[in-house]
């Protein structure tokens, strides 16, 4: 290569060099043979879209930047990288554009793949992990029926959103405002058969070892609490009143209210309502309430804020303690997939009964009255609180809410009315989707057979390639008689293949496992090298994910572990969240117009500039706030280090030995000053980006850049011969150097060629600091014995008189001079001077 820095800093040429030099040599290929400690660094897989947009460059920045200073911190990486590529968009672009999703799909990757490899990620690409080919995507198939096989897989009815006029079934994403996206109609809701998985089976560990994941945010953890939602309380049965040996069951987390009950209220989808209003005068109106519900659309039905409606049954309960007639409502508010979905309502301490009672003019029951003793009917709202004490509630009267409860669960399972019960708010996981661009479910329906699964050994089940993509129809697989003819593999009679795909989650809950063995034939992943890499040492992406993704892939960590393929029950030790990237106080976007487009930054400024300005501009954690003052700072900061390497650096000394401490306290305390100032660098950039703090690692090197700059211009001509100064300030420069690198690594390489050394500076050591001088100040403490000078050592200013003492008597030429004479004294003279008596 030409030199790089006759005209300035020129990062288009160097970079263009060192991206190819890495992929000639291999650079970051993963050394599955190294002794070092593994570090498995992982960034959250893209979606090939087809262009990478800054949210991605910064997550990736942040993820390269953590995979080199490991490996120079002395471990083996692992630091994949692969493609997310099933997905909706793929067919919607082969429905407008008409061009097969695979084949758009393998463009948008190669496009993408040369992007990341602009940026000089260190990727070890012969690990790439492609969702969307069989050699992956048939161990989705081989996952899910190994499941299928352990009960884990299963088939009930679900709902999904239908569009009457395209006559398809719609994603979540494809219906806006409760419409189809494409012709606007009035979305329903369509019963099917769908396959679920029971990731339910595992609420209670995904809760409890929840609790091992210190290395996690706390707001994760807590968002994957609530959504797992665990609750207990008590089922309590109500006789019917016409039919006293049926009854409902209700589910309570508050049973201290049991006496406050004046109403039940049921599901409007539940099985049980209809043989409740069966000629019963309200039948019809409530059959066409429940025709109203179905239609709605989930999310209206399921939040907190909808107009609470129902309708009186015409049935009626018997409370089980009082004995009471109790009416028996149905309301939209009582949702059929948690609890029993049946509820006592209690109006007088919830709000939504309170809400719903008042509107129906229903009875109101105080039941607990607070500490003040102050609340009287009518009350305004529910007292929703649990301190004070029962009232009106028989031998439950004067307990406070706790015991209450205990007293009341006791009761009522001594008496065989109820028993006490956990739920979970998590429901099981619906992977059915009536898409085509996913991994076709490995399942074949046989009228004489049933269900039968897809054998090992016939995988993958390709998908086929002679679909037209017209967007009509429930599936798109339904399409293709090839694919949908197949044998039984029982009984060889003619049957019929499952055409649902698998929700692409699915793809995305174990492909971490996948890159350790990407080429693996036999087995999803090798054993043996998950056993080695596994867990996941840094996972990195948006919190976007912060539930689904990260729930579904702890989920099918326990399983595989519990299918005995790994030892692991956790795969991401520590998990760092990236803010977004904000432009105009927005997210940057597509639909905002507020996109800067990486190509363009990586063209005009390049790389390492793009990768110090995404790092430097923000915390991880924190939302970038994009600035083009930033890129300009960034480029000016690494320019200015290239041109002080290139134009100031010192000649290599003939005597290649290190610096270190001994061989500068002799010097001027200008030479001093710069080894003083490449220690507490050295340990600033090593502790901040430990932390994860890059910014300030990288304010860090600045200064180092402005203090030697400085130093240099201050120096005189004579000063400058000095050698110990020339072999400090070069020790300096070449620390900087390797400091920069991993935050801008192609002007790290190409410095480091420059100062004399083979590269790759990505292999070398991460520097040491030497702790004795990297205190604000240190002075220099003179050690007597008996008043005549025998050494000299630094110390931190303020250093602590015994530790002074201890040091000086420990020098081996104070030792000598003692010789075995008794100490009678010792002096310590402004921490600076130590005279020793003897
Ligand atoms: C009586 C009661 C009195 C309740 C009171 C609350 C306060 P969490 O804590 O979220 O689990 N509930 C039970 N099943 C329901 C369903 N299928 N749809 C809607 N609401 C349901 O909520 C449990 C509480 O939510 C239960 O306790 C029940 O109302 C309601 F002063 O029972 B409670
Ligand atoms: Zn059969």
């Amino acid at each position: 290569m030409p030199n790089p820095f006759e005209n300035g800093y020129q990062p288009k040429e160097i970079e263009a060099h060192w991206q190819g030099y890495w992929k000639e040599h291999q650079t970051f290929r993963v050394n599955e043979n190294s002794e070092k400690p593994k570090y498995y660094c992982l960034e959250m897989f893209p979606y090939p879209s087809g262009r990478i947009h800054m949210g991605h460059v910064r997550v990736y920045a942040i993820g390269d930047l953590i995979a080199r200073f490991k490996t120079m911190r002395g471990f083996a990486l692992l630091h994949p990288m692969g493609w997310d590529a099933f997905g909706l968009p793929a067919e919607n672009a082969a429905i407008k554009q008409k061009v097969p999703p695979a084949e758009w799909t393998l463009k948008n990757i190669a496009a993408m793949r040369a992007q990341l490899g602009k940026l000089g990620l260190s990727y070890d690409w012969d690990r790439e992990v492609t969702t969307c080919l069989p050699d992956y995507y048939r161990w989705n198939q081989w996952l899910f029926i190994k499941m299928f096989e352990r009960g884990l897989a299963y088939q009930k009815e679900g709902t999904v959103n239908w569009c009457p006029s395209c006559e398809t079934v719609l994603a979540n994403e494809q219906v806006i405002d409760g419409e189809c996206w494409r012709c606007s109609s009035q979305v329903v809701q369509k019963r099917l058969n769908q396959w679920f998985l029971k990731i339910t089976d595992y609420a209670e560990e995904l809760l409890s070892s929840a609790e091992t994941l210190t290395g996690w945010p706390e707001r994760v953890l807590l968002m994957q609490k609530n959504w797992i939602g665990k609750s207990s309380g008590l089922e309590v049965h109500f006789p019917l009143d016409d039919r006293p040996n049926e009854s409902l069951t209700i589910f309570t987390t508050r049973p201290d209210t049991l006496l406050g009950v004046t109403f039940l209220c049921i599901a409007p989808e539940h099985p049980l309502l209809l043989p409740l209003i069966a000629g019963k005068d309200q039948e019809n109106a409530v059959l066409s309430f429940i025709e109203k519900i179905k239609q709605q659309d989930k999310t209206v039905s399921t939040s907190l804020t909808v107009e609470k409606e129902g309708l009186f049954t015409g049935a009626y309960a018997i409370h089980p303690l009082t004995h009471e007639k109790i009416p028996i409502f149905t309301a939209n508010f009582v949702l059929m997939e948690y609890g029993t979905g049946i509820i006592m309502a209690v109006p007088a301490h919830d709000q939504r009964d309170f809400e719903f009672a008042t509107k129906y003019n229903l009875p109101i029951r105080l039941v607990i009255q607070n500490k003040a003793q102050s609340l009287v009917l009518p009350l305004s709202e529910a007292f929703v609180e649990s301190d004070g004490v029962l009232v009106s509630s028989n031998i439950f009267t004067g307990l406070d809410p706790d015991a209450a409860k205990k007293a009341i669960c006791r009761y009522v399972e001594k008496e065989g009315l109820g028993q006490e019960k956990i739920y979970y708010r998590l429901r099981d996981w619906g992977i059915s989707r009536q898409r085509y661009w996913g991994t076709p479910i490995p399942m074949i329906y046989c009228e004489t057979c049933g269900v039968v699964p897809v054998p090992l050994s016939n995988l993958p089940v390709l998908l086929p390639s002679d679909i037209p993509f017209s967007g009509k129809g429930v599936s798109p697989l339904l399409q293709s008689p090839s694919f949908i003819k197949v044998d039984c593999p029982k009984c060889q009679k003619p049957a019929r293949r499952e055409t649902d795909t698998m929700d692409t989650f699915f793809d995305s809950s174990w492909y971490f496992l996948r890159y350790v063995s990407p080429h693996e034939t036999g087995n999803p992943f090798d054993p043996n090298q998950a056993a080695k890499w596994l867990p996941v040492t840094q996972y990195i992406g948006g919190i976007e994910h912060a539930i689904l993704h990260l729930l579904y892939a702890r989920f099918f960590t326990k399983v595989i572990a519990d299918l005995g393929l790994t030892q692991i029950r956790e795969p991401f030790l520590n998990l760092l969240t990236q803010g977004m990237v904000i432009k105009d106080n927005a997210k940057m976007s597509k639909s905002k117009g507020n996109v800067v487009d990486p190509d363009h930054l990586i063209n005009e400024y390049g790389a390492d500039t793009t990768r110090v300005f995404s790092l430097f501009a923000a915390p991880p954690e924190k939302d970038l706030v994009w600035s083009d003052e930033g890129v300009q700072g960034a480029s000016r900061f690494l320019t200015r280090v290239c041109k002080m390497v290139y134009e100031q650096v010192p000649p290599a000394c003939s005597s290649q030995e290190p610096v270190r401490g001994e061989v500068v306290i002799n010097a001027s305390s200008g030479t001093k000053a710069i080894y003083r100032m490449t220690q507490r660098t050295i340990k600033r950039v090593t502790e901040d980006t430990e932390k994860f703090c890059f910014n300030t690692a990288i304010s860090g090197l600045m200064e180092f850049y402005n203090f030697l700059s400085h130093e240099i211009g201050n120096r005189s001509v004579e000063e400058k011969d000095d050698l110990t100064y020339q072999r400090v300030l070069r020790d300096a420069m070449e620390k900087l150097v390797v400091l920069i690198s991993p935050f801008a690594p192609h002007l790290g390489e190409a410095l480091w060629a420059h100062l004399g050394h083979l590269p790759s500076i990505s292999q070398i050591s991460w520097p040491v600091y030497d702790p004795a001088w990297t205190e604000s100040e240190t002075v220099e403490v003179v050690v007597q014995v008996n008043g005549k000078i025998k050494t000299k050592f630094i110390e931190a200013a303020g250093t602590d008189e015994e530790v002074l003492k201890k040091t000086a008597l420990s020098d081996p030429k104070v030792i000598t001079a003692i010789g075995n004479l008794p100490i009678k004294k010792i002096f310590v003279i402004k921490s600076q001077l130590i005279n020793i008596v003897v």
